[in-house]
C-alpha cells in the first residue's frame, strides 16, 4: 500500500466566506483532475459536505489557487474555484472578492511575498477575470497580523483591517461594464441593470418581484415562485449580458435592491445564484455601488444619500441581511475595507478509493 499523501492547505476566513487555499504547485496540473480532487477535499457532492472540509454552503465551499505571477505588474496569480454544494461541479466562472482577503495573508505566510514593515501592498492577479487587486496587508515586524479592530457585518468580532484596491474590474465577465450599452433594460417585463464592475449582476427593484427586499435569506429562499422568477429573469439577464445559457453556472448573480433601512445608501440582497447571500460579496457590492452611481439604473433610481454618522461623502453603504457593507467608487477603480483570518494550516486529505 502507498503511504498517504496529504495536501498542504490553509483554511482562511475571507471576508464574509471562508475557504481552503492551496499553492498551484501542490495540486494536480490538469484541470479535470484537479477538480476531481476538489470535490472530494471538499465533501461535494452532498448538501453537508460531511465527508469534506466544505461546510454546506456556497459561502463556505470555496478554493483559492495560488502561484507566484509570471508578470512585472502583479506579485502571484489567484485562480478562484467555487465547489458546488450539491453538485459534483467545479466552476471557474466568476471571481471572489471574499475569499481574495486571504489571498495576501496567505502568499506572505507560504513565502511567495516578502512580508514589509508595518504593511505588506501584495499585488494579486484575479485569474478568473484579469482584473487586479492590490491588497495592503497589515505585516507589523514583518508577520501577518490578524488582529485588530476592524468589525466587518455579518462576522463575529474583530480583525486587522485590510484595505483592498481594485482595478480594471469592468466587464470581468461580460464583455463591458453595460453589456447591453444601456443603464436599464427591460427583462421578463422588468426594469433590471445588467452591469458588471468585477461581477456580473442583474438589479431589480424588490418590489418588482412583491418582496420588500428587507427579509431574511431564510425568507427569501422559502418562496418558490419567488426563486423560480430571480431563476427565469437570470437566464434572460445571462443571454443578454453575451454570457450564454447560465443554467449551469453561477454567473450572474441577481441583487434586489430596496430604499435603505439604517442610514444606508441602498438595501440589497443578492441571489448567488440559487442560495441568498448572508451579507453581500465584494466584488458584487463593487458592482452594485457602481450602478447606484450610475445615472439612469435602477440602484440609482433608489439610492439614497447616506444619513449614517461619520460615513464619508464618498461612500456608498450597501446594507445587507446582517449589516453593511462599504465601497469607494471611482473613475480608476474601487476600495473596500476587509479583513481575513487564518484557521487552520495542514494537510487535508481526498478520498481513497477501496482496492
Ligand atoms: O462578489 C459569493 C462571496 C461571494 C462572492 C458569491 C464575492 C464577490 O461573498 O466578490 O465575494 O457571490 O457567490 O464569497
Amino acid at each position: 500500500m502507498s503511504p498517504r499523501r496529504g495536501i498542504p492547505v490553509m483554511v482562511l476566513r475571507g471576508g464574509t466566506s471562508k475557504g481552503a487555499y492551496f499553492l498551484a504547485d501542490d495540486l494536480p496540473a490538469d484541470p479535470g483532475e484537479r477538480d476531481a480532487l476538489l470535490l472530494s477535499v471538499m465533501g461535494s457532492p452532498d448538501p453537508r459536505q460531511i465527508d469534506g472540509i466544505g461546510g454546506g454552503h456556497p459561502l463556505t465551499s470555496k478554493v483559492a489557487v495560488i502561484r507566484r505571477s509570471g508578470e512585472a505588474s502583479s506579485d502571484v496569480d489567484y485562480l478562484f474555484l467555487q465547489v458546488q454544494v450539491d453538485a459534483a461541479v467545479v466552476s471557474a466562472e466568476q471571481p471572489c472578492g471574499n475569499i481574495l482577503a486571504g489571498v495576501g495573508p496567505f502568499a506572505i505566510e507560504r513565502g511567495l511575498v516578502a512580508a514589509q514593515d508595518p504593511v505588506t501592498p501584495v499585488r494579486i492577479r484575479m485569474v478568473n477575470t484579469g482584473a487586479l487587486a492590490i491588497a495592503h496587508v497589515p505585516t507589523p515586524q514583518g508577520r501577518v497580523n490578524y488582529a485588530g479592530r476592524t468589525a466587518l457585518a455579518g462576522v463575529p468580532g474583530t480583525a486587522a483591517r485590510q484595505v483592498i484596491d481594485f482595478q480594471e474590474t469592468a466587464g470581468s465577465v461580460a464583455a463591458a461594464l453595460l453589456p447591453t450599452g444601456n443603464a436599464t433594460d427591460e427583462v421578463c417585463g422588468l426594469p433590471v441593470t445588467l452591469i458588471d464592475n468585477g461581477m456580473p449582476v442583474a438589479i431589480v427593484e424588490a418590489a418588482r418581484l412583491d418582496v420588500s427586499g428587507h427579509e431574511s435569506p431564510a425568507e427569501l429562499e422559502s418562496q418558490t415562485v419567488l426563486r423560480q422568477r430571480v431563476e427565469a429573469l437570470r437566464l434572460e439577464a445571462g443571454r443578454r449580458m453575451g454570457l450564454g445559457d447560465v443554467a449551469a453556472t453561477t454567473v450572474p448573480k441577481v441583487c434586489l435592491v430596496a430604499t435603505p433601512a439604517a442610514g444606508g445608501s441602498l438595501a440589497t440582497r443578492m441571489f448567488i445564484p440559487h442560495r441568498v447571500h448572508t451579507a453581500i460579496g465584494v466584488l458584487a457590492a463593487v458592482t452594485v455601488a457602481t450602478a447606484a452611481a450610475l445615472p439612469g439604473s435602477v440602484a440609482a433610481r433608489i439610492c439614497q444619500p447616506v444619513t449614517a454618522a461619520a460615513v464619508p461623502p464618498d461612500v456608498i453603504r450597501l446594507e445587507h441581511p446582517t449589516g453593511w457593507f462599504d465601497t469607494v467608487v471611482s473613475p480608476g477603480g474601487a476600495a473596500v475595507v476587509s479583513t481575513a483570518r487564518l484557521l487552520l494550516d495542514g494537510v487535508v486529505f481526498a478520498r481513497e478509493e477501496a482496492q
